[in-house]
């Protein structure tokens, strides 16, 4: 694995900074109905993804996830202006606005979405990994899902081919408590997700989610394994959302003690903290990284307001079509 330096502790602080800053933006533009439809925010979960993207050769390697997608794709490489724009539905948009908030998607990054069927990624994630099997690519798929998700059956289904084939893939479950208003604790007789692959043979662990290093670190092995031709991994990847599952949620299945007690875990607060002790940045430089990450958050807002909204067309387009396909009129 890549060593984690002062640089990756000031990267980890300023793309996590971001995210989470984004994403309280497109909670403010949701209220004025400038994105609408469903808007599922990353927030807490953040040093998740930091640890992962350190873990993973972006050269190569594949990510797809559920409908908690935006600052994936933005670790990944894709222009954050254009995420912001797809949530708005703009033309500028990565699927050109078609797609909104849930199905992020970025081919030339390695992104594949942005799915809202739960489990629905999960099959998909090991099919990506058997491409690159199939054709040799050296490269690892990781195949992210809710605790929600582990209860569905796509999830044993792909665990038994993933294994059977000895697929280059790692399945990371993004534990954050609760699937919409259900806590762990009332989906099965025990909570340890985990052992769900036992009960394949695949390797499998819990991991603090709250501190990129541990989850980079986890993700290294995991991912190395895959490399090297020793299949799947899975993992628990502990970790919390402080805000609801969507915009509308009342949130009556937690109490607000909950919330602020998982608050001190703050992955944000918690890199800042190492770089405060460690000294790898004074207060000033902070203070610099904030403004760019405030600048940057504008600029995604300016560039998303002044897009224009796709032509209509683009509606008939953008639609899956076979040219011998004899029941439809061909190009509408
Ligand atoms: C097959 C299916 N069933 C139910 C739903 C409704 N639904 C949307 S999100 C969700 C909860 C999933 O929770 P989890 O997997 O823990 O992900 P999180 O939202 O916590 O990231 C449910 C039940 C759905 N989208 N798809
Ligand atoms: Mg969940």
């Amino acid at each position: 694995m890549k060593k984690i330096t002062k640089q990756t502790y000031l990267k980890w602080y300023e793309d996590m900074l971001f995210w989470r800053k984004f994403e309280d933006k497109l909670a403010q533009v949701y209220i004025k109905q400038k994105v609408r439809g469903f808007l599922h925010l990353y927030n807490g979960q953040e040093a998740v993804l930091a640890g992962a993207l350190h873990a993973m050769d972006l050269s190569k390697d594949k990510m797809i996830t559920a409908y908690r997608n935006h600052p994936q794709p933005i670790g990944m490489g894709v222009d954050p202006r254009k995420v912001m724009a797809e949530l708005y539905g703009k033309g500028t948009g990565t699927s050109q606005g078609l797609g909104g908030s849930m199905h992020i998607f970025s081919k030339e990054h390695g992104f594949y979405g942005g799915h809202g069927i739960v489990g629905g990624q999960i099959p998909l994630g090991a099919g990506l990994a058997f491409a690159d099997k199939y054709f040799g690519r050296d490269a690892v798929t990781l195949t992210f899902m809710g605790d929600g998700a582990t209860r569905q059956g796509s999830l044993h289904e792909t665990f038994n081919l993933a294994m059977l084939w000895n697929l280059p893939v790692v399945f990371c479950v993004e534990n954050n408590g609760y699937a919409m208003g259900t806590s762990v604790e009332r989906t099965a007789n025990h909570s340890e997700i985990w052992k769900l692959g036992l009960g394949y043979d695949m390797p499998c662990r819990p991991v603090d989610g709250m501190k990129p290093e541990v989850v980079a670190k986890e993700l290294d092995e995991a991912i190395s394994r895959a490399r090297k031709g020793g299949g799947p991994t899975f993992l628990e990847i502990r970790t919390y959302r402080y805000r609801g599952h969507s915009m509308s949620d009342a949130q009556h299945y937690r109490t607000k003690e909950e919330v602020e007690r998982m608050k001190d875990e703050d992955p944000i607060d918690y890199v800042l903290d190492i770089i405060y002790k460690k000294k790898y940045a004074t207060e000033d430089e902070i203070g610099a990284i904030n403004d760019r990450v405030k600048e940057l958050v504008k600029e995604c807002e300016q560039f998303a307001e002044d897009s224009p909204y796709p032509e209509l067309n683009v509606m008939y387009e953008a639609v899956y079509e076979q040219e011998d396909y004899p029941f439809l009129p061909h190009k509408l």
